[in-house]
Protein backbone atom coordinates (compact mmCIF):
# COMPACT_ATOMS: atom_id res chain seq x y z
CA UNK A 1 0.00 0.00 0.00
CA UNK A 2 1.16 3.64 -0.65
CA UNK A 3 0.00 6.26 1.74
CA UNK A 4 0.74 9.86 0.96
CA UNK A 5 0.56 12.01 3.51
CA UNK A 6 0.08 15.92 2.65
CA UNK A 7 0.49 18.53 5.16
CA UNK A 8 3.20 21.86 6.14
CA UNK A 9 4.83 19.67 8.80
CA UNK A 10 6.37 16.31 7.39
CA UNK A 11 9.22 16.45 9.94
CA UNK A 12 6.41 15.73 12.71
CA UNK A 13 5.72 11.90 11.56
CA UNK A 14 9.61 10.68 11.14
CA UNK A 15 9.93 9.45 14.65
CA UNK A 16 6.77 7.55 15.16
CA UNK A 17 6.90 6.05 11.67
CA UNK A 18 10.33 5.20 11.79
CA UNK A 19 9.87 2.68 14.97
CA UNK A 20 8.17 -0.02 15.84
CA UNK A 21 5.32 -2.11 13.40
CA UNK A 22 5.02 0.81 11.12
CA UNK A 23 8.85 1.33 10.66
CA UNK A 24 9.10 -2.55 10.47
CA UNK A 25 6.22 -3.02 7.75
CA UNK A 26 8.18 -0.04 5.84
CA UNK A 27 11.37 -1.56 5.92
CA UNK A 28 9.62 -4.75 4.65
CA UNK A 29 7.89 -2.84 1.88
CA UNK A 30 4.86 -3.21 3.19
CA UNK A 31 3.57 0.33 3.27
CA UNK A 32 5.55 2.96 1.06
CA UNK A 33 4.49 6.00 3.18
CA UNK A 34 5.43 9.82 1.43
CA UNK A 35 5.18 13.04 2.76
CA UNK A 36 4.50 16.34 0.42
CA UNK A 37 4.50 19.95 1.60
CA UNK A 38 1.78 21.85 0.64
CA UNK A 39 4.37 24.86 1.00
CA UNK A 40 5.74 23.35 -2.55
CA UNK A 41 3.01 24.24 -3.90
CA UNK A 42 2.79 28.01 -3.61
CA UNK A 43 3.68 30.60 -6.18
CA UNK A 44 3.77 33.96 -3.99
CA UNK A 45 6.96 35.25 -2.88
CA UNK A 46 6.33 34.13 1.20
CA UNK A 47 4.99 30.99 0.27
CA UNK A 48 1.52 31.25 1.51
CA UNK A 49 -0.64 28.57 1.96
CA UNK A 50 -2.95 30.19 4.07
CA UNK A 51 -5.07 34.16 4.45
CA UNK A 52 -7.32 35.50 6.21
CA UNK A 53 -10.96 34.35 5.84
CA UNK A 54 -13.76 36.47 3.61
CA UNK A 55 -16.28 38.39 6.57
CA UNK A 56 -13.76 38.30 8.39
CA UNK A 57 -12.99 36.54 11.74
CA UNK A 58 -10.02 35.47 13.87
CA UNK A 59 -7.49 32.83 12.92
CA UNK A 60 -6.46 31.56 8.87
CA UNK A 61 -7.72 29.45 6.40
CA UNK A 62 -5.63 27.07 4.58
CA UNK A 63 -5.76 28.14 0.41
CA UNK A 64 -7.22 25.99 -2.38
CA UNK A 65 -4.69 26.32 -4.56
CA UNK A 66 -1.82 24.45 -2.82
CA UNK A 67 -3.80 21.83 -1.28
CA UNK A 68 -5.92 21.29 -5.46
CA UNK A 69 -2.27 21.30 -6.59
CA UNK A 70 -0.62 19.10 -4.02
CA UNK A 71 -3.06 16.43 -4.59
CA UNK A 72 -3.10 16.40 -7.76
CA UNK A 73 1.06 16.03 -8.32
CA UNK A 74 0.69 12.87 -6.24
CA UNK A 75 -2.30 11.64 -7.99
CA UNK A 76 0.25 11.93 -11.52
CA UNK A 77 2.48 9.38 -8.80
CA UNK A 78 0.09 6.54 -8.96
CA UNK A 79 1.54 3.01 -9.85
CA UNK A 80 0.01 1.81 -13.38
CA UNK A 81 -2.76 -0.40 -13.00
CA UNK A 82 -3.35 0.68 -9.54
CA UNK A 83 -6.81 0.58 -8.45
CA UNK A 84 -8.86 2.21 -5.09
CA UNK A 85 -7.60 5.21 -4.28
CA UNK A 86 -9.03 6.94 -0.99
CA UNK A 87 -8.85 10.44 -0.64
CA UNK A 88 -9.07 11.32 3.27
CA UNK A 89 -9.30 14.95 4.80
CA UNK A 90 -8.47 15.01 8.09
CA UNK A 91 -11.20 17.20 10.13
CA UNK A 92 -12.95 17.92 13.40
CA UNK A 93 -15.98 17.73 10.85
CA UNK A 94 -15.98 14.81 9.47
CA UNK A 95 -17.00 10.85 10.15
CA UNK A 96 -15.56 9.16 13.17
CA UNK A 97 -13.00 7.22 12.30
CA UNK A 98 -13.81 3.26 13.48
CA UNK A 99 -12.16 0.15 13.04
CA UNK A 100 -14.86 -0.81 10.30
CA UNK A 101 -13.13 1.91 8.20
CA UNK A 102 -9.49 0.97 9.10
CA UNK A 103 -10.40 -2.09 7.68
CA UNK A 104 -11.97 -0.90 4.39
CA UNK A 105 -9.21 1.68 4.57
CA UNK A 106 -6.65 -1.31 4.34
CA UNK A 107 -7.90 -2.87 1.15
CA UNK A 108 -7.19 0.31 -0.71
CA UNK A 109 -4.06 0.38 -3.02
CA UNK A 110 -3.48 3.70 -1.94
CA UNK A 111 -4.10 6.46 0.76
CA UNK A 112 -4.02 10.05 0.46
CA UNK A 113 -4.33 12.33 3.73
CA UNK A 114 -5.12 15.56 3.67
CA UNK A 115 -3.72 17.21 7.13
CA UNK A 116 -5.05 20.75 7.64
CA UNK A 117 -3.40 23.15 10.28
CA UNK A 118 -5.00 26.68 11.18
CA UNK A 119 -8.79 27.51 11.21
CA UNK A 120 -10.10 25.44 9.05
CA UNK A 121 -10.19 24.76 4.89
CA UNK A 122 -11.39 27.48 2.50
CA UNK A 123 -14.57 25.26 1.70
CA UNK A 124 -14.03 24.76 -1.95
CA UNK A 125 -11.19 22.14 -1.11
CA UNK A 126 -14.52 20.05 -0.14
CA UNK A 127 -16.60 21.00 -3.22
CA UNK A 128 -13.79 20.38 -6.09
CA UNK A 129 -11.94 17.17 -4.31
CA UNK A 130 -15.12 15.21 -2.63
CA UNK A 131 -12.52 13.95 -0.03
CA UNK A 132 -13.63 11.50 2.78
CA UNK A 133 -13.65 13.74 5.95
CA UNK A 134 -12.69 11.73 8.90
CA UNK A 135 -12.19 12.70 12.38
CA UNK A 136 -10.67 10.73 15.15
CA UNK A 137 -13.17 11.69 18.12
CA UNK A 138 -15.04 14.29 19.64
CA UNK A 139 -12.05 17.12 20.73
CA UNK A 140 -10.33 19.38 18.53
CA UNK A 141 -6.71 19.05 17.49
CA UNK A 142 -4.48 21.80 16.61
CA UNK A 143 -3.62 20.04 13.59
CA UNK A 144 -4.77 16.98 11.41
CA UNK A 145 -0.95 15.67 11.54
CA UNK A 146 -1.83 13.37 14.56
CA UNK A 147 -5.06 12.20 13.66
CA UNK A 148 -3.04 11.21 10.87
CA UNK A 149 -0.63 9.19 12.66
CA UNK A 150 -3.80 7.35 14.42
CA UNK A 151 -5.26 6.77 11.31
CA UNK A 152 -2.70 5.16 9.22
CA UNK A 153 -1.12 2.99 12.55
CA UNK A 154 -4.82 1.70 12.90
CA UNK A 155 -4.21 0.75 9.43
CA UNK A 156 -0.61 -0.64 8.44
CA UNK A 157 -1.25 -2.36 11.68
CA UNK A 158 -4.14 -4.24 9.66
CA UNK A 159 -1.90 -5.32 6.15
CA UNK A 160 -0.70 -8.69 5.40
CA UNK A 161 2.60 -9.24 7.22
CA UNK A 162 2.53 -6.30 9.11
CA UNK A 163 2.43 -7.94 12.45
CA UNK A 164 4.23 -11.02 11.56
CA UNK A 165 1.61 -12.77 12.95
CA UNK A 166 -1.43 -12.65 11.36
CA UNK A 167 -4.08 -14.45 13.99
CA UNK A 168 -3.22 -11.36 16.04
CA UNK A 169 -5.56 -8.69 14.61
CA UNK A 170 -8.72 -11.11 14.57
CA UNK A 171 -8.83 -12.03 18.05
CA UNK A 172 -8.44 -8.11 19.66
CA UNK A 173 -10.73 -5.79 20.80
CA UNK A 174 -13.14 -4.21 18.33
CA UNK A 175 -12.59 -6.82 15.81
CA UNK A 176 -15.26 -8.95 17.51
CA UNK A 177 -17.02 -6.13 18.91
CA UNK A 178 -16.55 -6.72 21.58
CA UNK A 179 -13.35 -5.70 24.45
CA UNK A 180 -10.43 -7.84 24.53
CA UNK A 181 -10.49 -10.02 27.53
CA UNK A 182 -7.61 -9.92 30.43
CA UNK A 183 -4.46 -11.41 29.56
CA UNK A 184 -1.49 -12.59 31.87
CA UNK A 185 2.61 -13.71 31.74
CA UNK A 186 5.17 -14.51 34.03
CA UNK A 187 5.26 -14.38 36.99
CA UNK A 188 1.92 -16.60 38.23
CA UNK A 189 2.06 -14.42 41.62
CA UNK A 190 2.83 -10.70 41.90
CA UNK A 191 2.58 -8.65 44.75
CA UNK A 192 0.20 -10.75 45.92
CA UNK A 193 -2.15 -10.75 42.74
CA UNK A 194 -2.64 -14.16 41.02
CA UNK A 195 -3.01 -15.58 37.38
CA UNK A 196 -6.46 -16.62 37.34
CA UNK A 197 -5.84 -20.72 37.41
CA UNK A 198 -7.94 -21.66 34.57
CA UNK A 199 -5.48 -20.29 32.36
CA UNK A 200 -2.02 -22.33 33.67
CA UNK A 201 -5.06 -25.41 33.59
CA UNK A 202 -4.31 -26.41 30.20
CA UNK A 203 -7.53 -26.77 29.24
CA UNK A 204 -7.73 -25.36 26.22
CA UNK A 205 -11.76 -25.51 26.01
CA UNK A 206 -11.74 -23.76 29.05
CA UNK A 207 -9.34 -21.40 28.36
CA UNK A 208 -11.47 -20.01 25.22
CA UNK A 209 -14.69 -20.23 27.10
CA UNK A 210 -13.56 -18.42 30.15
CA UNK A 211 -12.35 -15.58 27.56
CA UNK A 212 -15.32 -15.32 26.15
CA UNK A 213 -17.23 -14.81 29.29
CA UNK A 214 -14.57 -12.20 30.33
CA UNK A 215 -14.76 -10.26 27.11
CA UNK A 216 -18.53 -10.22 27.53
CA UNK A 217 -18.44 -8.97 30.90
CA UNK A 218 -15.28 -6.34 30.72
CA UNK A 219 -17.79 -4.93 27.19
CA UNK A 220 -20.65 -5.01 29.47
CA UNK A 221 -19.35 -2.71 32.13
CA UNK A 222 -17.35 -0.95 30.07
CA UNK A 223 -18.79 -0.54 26.66
CA UNK A 224 -22.70 -1.11 26.95
CA UNK A 225 -22.93 0.61 23.92
CA UNK A 226 -20.81 -1.90 21.91
CA UNK A 227 -23.22 -4.75 22.71
CA UNK A 228 -26.67 -2.78 21.97
CA UNK A 229 -25.53 -1.98 18.21
CA UNK A 230 -25.29 2.09 19.79
CA UNK A 231 -21.80 2.51 19.08
CA UNK A 232 -22.18 0.83 14.95
CA UNK A 233 -24.91 3.08 14.43
CA UNK A 234 -23.49 6.44 15.94
CA UNK A 235 -20.86 5.77 13.09
CA UNK A 236 -22.97 6.31 10.22
CL1 LIG B 1 -8.98 14.72 12.08
N1 LIG B 1 -8.39 17.10 13.03
C1 LIG B 1 -8.41 18.03 13.98
N2 LIG B 1 -7.80 19.21 13.76
N3 LIG B 1 -9.00 17.86 15.15
C2 LIG B 1 -9.58 16.68 15.36
C3 LIG B 1 -9.60 15.66 14.41
C4 LIG B 1 -8.99 15.90 13.24
N4 LIG B 1 -10.27 14.60 14.92
C5 LIG B 1 -10.64 14.97 16.13
N5 LIG B 1 -10.25 16.22 16.40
Amino acid sequence: MRIDILTLFPEVFDGYFGASIIGRASAAGIVDIRYTNFRDFTSDKHRSVDDKPFGGGPGMVMMCSPVFEAVESVRQEAESGESGEELILLTPQGERFSQPMAESFASRDRLILICGHYEGFDDRIREGLQPREVSIGDYVLSGGESAAMVLVDAVVRLLPGALGHEESTADESFSHGLLEYPQYTRPREFRGMTVPDVLVSGHHAEVEAWRRRQALERTKCRRPDLLSGEAERSTR
